[in-house]
């Protein structure tokens, strides 16, 4: 993650009661441990109280401090205003770094699970002498929770949900799993009476390519029945909060979801703030103020008059703001905003910009549709071409096939193409880089082949010095069009191999070689960062699913959603192009 650059909002806003915070969230923590430890009863409300007024104080801490009337507030007494006293003045307080050291580390974890405060943690500790969240378990498991005072079976079997859910909370999920989740929710909100105006918000809808949970808002006639209905769907595995007008569940065993009702005139500046990212919103916020204006979730104030603009449109609120609307994909702080305030934001490319397919799989190697049923599924899609681009045979493990099969593929294909109207097969391969860096396939062979699609599969774990150079390789061979998801990288499972980017890219840009945006959602290589890079490069890039099926090709929007991430335009992207165009620039 980059450095965070304080913006004029933070000082604004933040900076005065910044010691405010710092000082509360301690004391909130000692009145944490000293209920762990089980402390007297009174001393801990005592620094839970004394958080809490430090927090609503409205002024500075250090002024109240400075005028020697720290136990004047509300709450802190003679002990508590002593240890602010000594933060302020030496930057610690001696009392908290001895309780913290003292305490065992797991038994603040164990704090972070659902439904387990303090008093519990005391209680495990004292009765089980459970200091960790693995011993709380190997507890629950052996029933040995249940006995306890004020617990029972169900306790006991809450705790071990919590700690299964605490065990895989940092899960993100990868965004077409979200996206599937989200469809069948959608399913049974479309079908709640009285809710409309249903959109998910957040990095689900910023199109990341992880989501950490997903967030929807929506309007409701009836607000209550809504939030009923929706914490009653059959497929809740869990209900973690239910409010009037606000929910969360879980799903699938970890994913959260939470569905908010919001008032229909704000619903502009709601979905503004839900969408996020978080730092793009605390930027606008600078901006907003810039111009006179507070931005919150429910309305733009000015400042001067304190007169409240409402905005049921979200467009309405970059308007107002003297900017281009900002499409949600670009909202991650990364120069949006100046863009727009420039009016010189990327026309971003779309699905219906996109008009065929440069790599998928037939059954001549490892897929599971027919060159006929890919080519009939990108006709219903209402592509122009696409490009059959099987394995070669280094890649055994998905069939690759040998240079007589890629020659009898091609004669095939030709032969097809004679019947097709308005639609061309493009006769591909997805050859193998070796670890040498030669290709699987002669070159009087690659020749044939309208598409030459070249990837590395094998020895990925080599030097970086030895996967630069096999790339380069590569892009140098006059028959290779496009390198096929140039980092390697699966999403949650394997980084890319070691190779530098940057000097691949300028080798791309240096002999016109494309690089692939890969749709497969694991894949998404390209990532968006890189596409953005390769864009300012001049290298144009193929959004391509790598399909290994018929319905596969649906991966595209995937691809899409990377490249319009990365600030694609349809002119860096080679698919955009009419069959025409396209077989004009491959030279066929
Ligand atoms: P995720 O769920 O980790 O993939 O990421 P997001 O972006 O969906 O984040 P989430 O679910 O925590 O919050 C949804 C949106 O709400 C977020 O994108 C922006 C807004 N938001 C949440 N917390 C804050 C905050 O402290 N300040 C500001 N300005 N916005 C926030
Ligand atoms: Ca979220
Ligand atoms: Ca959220």
């Amino acid at each position: 993650m980059k450095p965070h650059e304080p913006s004029l909002l933070y000082h604004l806003v933040r900076f005065n009661h910044v010691r405010n915070k710092e000082i509360a969230a301690i004391l909130y923590e000692m009145g944490e441990l000293l209920e762990i430890r089980g402390e007297n009863r009174f001393k801990v409300i005592a620094y839970s109280r004394a958080a809490r007024a430090i927090e609503s104080l409205k002024e500075d801490i250090e002024d109240v401090w400075r005028r020697g009337e720290l136990d004047r507030i509300p709450g802190v007494g003679k002990a508590i205003a002593e240890k602010i006293s000594e933060y302020l003045t030496t930057g610690h307080i001696k009392a908290y770094d001895d309780l913290v050291s003292s305490t065992p580390k797991g038994m603040k974890e164990l704090l972070q699970l659902q439904g387990v405060g303090p008093k519990t943690v005391a209680l495990l500790h004292e009765k089980l002498g459970v200091s960790t969240v693995d011993e709380l378990e190997a507890a629950a498991r052996q029933h040995r929770i249940r006995r306890l005072p004020g617990m029972g079976p169900t306790k006991e079997a809450n705790i071990l949900k919590a700690i299964e859910r605490h065990r895989r909370r940092s899960t993100r999920i990868p965004l077409s799993v979200a996206v599937r989740i989200v469809e069948h929710i959608m399913r049974h909100l479309e079908g709640i009476e009285g809710l409309s105006n249903i959109t998910v918000a957040g990095s689900y809808r910023r199109g990341k390519e992880t989501v950490g949970d997903i967030d929807i808002l929506a309007t409701s006639s009836r607000p209550s029945e809504s939030i009923a209905a929706f914490v009653r769907m059959p497929m809740v595995d869990d209900i973690l909060g239910q409010g009037p007008t606000k929910a969360s569940i879980i799903i699938e065993g970890t994913v959260q979801v939470d569905l908010r009702i919001v008032e229909p005139r704000s619903y502009g500046t709601l979905l503004q703030y839900f969408t996020g990212s978080k730092e793009h919103n605390v930027k606008l916020r600078g901006i907003a103020l810039q111009r006179g204006y507070s931005l919150s979730e429910y309305s733009l104030k000015r400042l001067d008059t304190g007169e409240e603009l409402f905005f049921d449109r979200e467009e309405d609120v970059y308007k107002a703001l003297g900017m281009q609307y900002i499409p949600p994909e670009l909202r991650e702080d990364r120069g949006e905003i100046e863009a727009a305030l420039a009016n010189r934001l990327p026309e971003l490319v779309d699905l219906s910009s996109i008009k065929g397919d440069l790599h998928v799989h037939s059954t001549w190697s490892d897929g599971v549709g027919s060159i006929e049923e890919m080519v009939s599924h990108a006709r219903s899609l209402g592509y122009e071409y696409i490009a059959i681009t099987d394995h070669s045979p280094s890649v055994g493990i998905a069939g690759g096939i040998s240079e007589e099969r890629l020659l009898e593929k091609v004669e095939t294909i030709y032969r097809m193409n004679e019947g097709l109207e308005g639609f061309r097969i493009l006769a591909g391969t997805e050859v193998d880089i070796r670890a040498d860096g030669s290709l699987d396939y002669r070159d009087e062979i690659l020749e044939r082949c309208d598409v030459v699609v070249a990837a590395i599969h094998m020895a990925q774990s080599q030097k970086e010095r030895e996967i630069n150079s096999r790339l380069v390789a590569a892009m140098e061979n006059e028959h290779v069009d496009i390198i096929a998801h140039p980092t390697g990288r699966i999403i949650g499972r394997r980084e890319p191999y070691r190779v530098d980017m940057d000097l691949i890219l300028e080798t791309a840009a240096r002999t016109g070689t494309i690089m692939e945006i890969n749709a497969y959602p694991e894949r998404l290589d390209l990532s968006d960062e890189w596409a953005r890079r390769a864009k300012e490069m001049g290298v144009r890039m193929a959004i391509s699913t790598d399909a290994h099926s018929p319905d596969q090709l649906g991966f595209m929007r995937y691809g899409v959603t990377v490249a319009r991430r990365g600030w694609l335009e349809p002119s860096n992207v080679i698919n955009t192009l009419s069959a025409k165009d396209l077989m004009r620039h491959l030279g066929i």
